[in-house]
């Protein structure tokens, strides 16, 4: 398949292999240094090429300009064999048991013989080496199937930049096979919202009788769940979770009521015993039924779509801006005005965006620079 489509065109070369600069992700194997064209990544992807795959994810996570062009090429391409998977999103406080429970799930779905990729999103610092590297010793088994692929959150940058490549990884996942997504992240701070935006289902998963303060997640993210899944159900642990469980039915009974006319069941399990799971993903696909026979969930991917090409313009506005030989130029000297107090924040901030509209002269205005 390969061999026709490439005799039949000439082959783009994609320069430099993305996985030897210093610029991707470097929690990741090196793999030996060959040039790849844009044709041989679209053909072993959807040929299911793992290799392929993930350097295909660090052409499109890489900061290099001429990677990144590769990339949204490849994604491009892959586009239409995208979107046929269940995008389920798991988070839940550190040490909830996220990625023991994404790795007992993932065994049972294996078994019922569908293709599982799990992805992350963490883009705090502390953890910026990529939890789920940590985590693939927690996810032994998915870890070493051919029918399963993990890939670490990418190393670095803005939540903004970190949700953006894991969507369009998500997406190359798909056009490979992968029927279903995994997405964990940790539910602290903004990064479930922005995984939110882009599953299907929101799994939440909670610690029985660590306080009746909800452990720190906030009542908006418990909005947001699609179920609550009460973890370390096992044991000297099952009354509390018992427990935890109606407390948590009571409080999701006074929340409004969710657009999708779902009602968020809470659920009792052991990631490490594999108890309760099966009863959980019986739920996602009676949401999955239930929300495509009302096409909610035709609607929902159809308004993450458009909320993807907003954000996605946000960011490469704002980065063009940054990034603009008169911005660079100016920014500190503006910056210093306002810091010390010789410059309003909005003049300065008018001035510097109207910097890149012009051509030349912005130096006669450091004439005039008073507040
Ligand atoms: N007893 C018990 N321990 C569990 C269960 N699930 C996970 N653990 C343990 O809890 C600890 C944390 O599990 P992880 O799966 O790494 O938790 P996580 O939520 O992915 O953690 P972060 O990625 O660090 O946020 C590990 O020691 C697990 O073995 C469970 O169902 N029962
Ligand atoms: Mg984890």
């Amino acid at each position: 398949m390969s061999d026709s489509k490439e005799s039949s065109k000439p082959s783009k070369p994609v320069n430099k292999d993305p996985e030897k600069t210093g610029s991707v992700n470097p929690n990741y194997r090196r793999v030996e240094n060959t040039t790849r064209s844009v044709d041989e990544y679209i053909d072993g992807i959807q040929n299911g090429n793992k290799t392929l795959l993930s350097r295909a994810i660090t052409l499109i996570e890489s900061n290099n300009p001429d990677h990144q062009k590769a990339g949204e090429e490849i994604l491009e391409a892959c586009l239409p064999a995208s979107g046929r998977s269940v995008r389920v999103g798991v988070t839940g406080v550190p040490g909830v048991g996220k990625s023991t429970f994404i790795e007992s799930m993932g065994r049972l779905l294996l078994e019922q013989k569908r293709k599982l990729a799990v992805l992350a999103i963490d883009p705090s610092s502390s953890r910026t080496k990529g939890s789920i590297l940590g985590d693939k010793t927690r996810m032994q088994t998915l870890s070493i199937h051919d029918h399963a692929f993990i890939r670490p959150s990418p190393a670095s940058g803005t939540l903004g930049g970190v949700a953006r490549k894991t969507r369009e990884t998500m997406l190359l996942c798909e056009a490979a096979g992968y029927d279903t997504i995994f997405i964990e992240t940790v539910g602290v701070g903004q990064s479930e919202t922005a995984v939110h935006s882009m599953v299907d289902f929101f799994l939440l998963l909670m610690l029985a009788g660590a306080g009746d303060e909800l452990q720190g997640i906030k009542r908006g993210i418990m909005e947001m769940a699609d179920l609550i899944a009460i973890n370390k159900s096992e044991k000297e642990n099952i009354k509390a979770a018992e427990r935890a469980k109606r407390e948590y039915e009571n409080a999701l009974a006074l929340m409004p009521e969710t657009s999708s006319g779902w009602e968020t069941p809470v659920h009792t399990c052991s990631a490490i015993e594999k108890t309760g799971l099966d009863i959980i993903w019986k739920e996602i696909e009676h949401y999955l039924d239930q929300t495509k026979k009302s096409s909610y969930f035709k609607q929902r991917r159809q308004e993450q779509l458009s909320q993807w090409m907003n954000e996605t313009i946000d960011q490469e506005l704002k980065s063009r801006f940054y990034h603009h030989p008169a911005i660079k130029a100016k920014f500190q000297h503006y910056e210093k005005k306002v810091r010390q107090g010789n410059m309003s924040p909005f003049r300065a901030a008018s001035r510097l965006l109207a910097l890149p509209e012009k051509r030349t002269g912005f130096h006669d205005e450091e004439v005039d620079d008073r507040k």
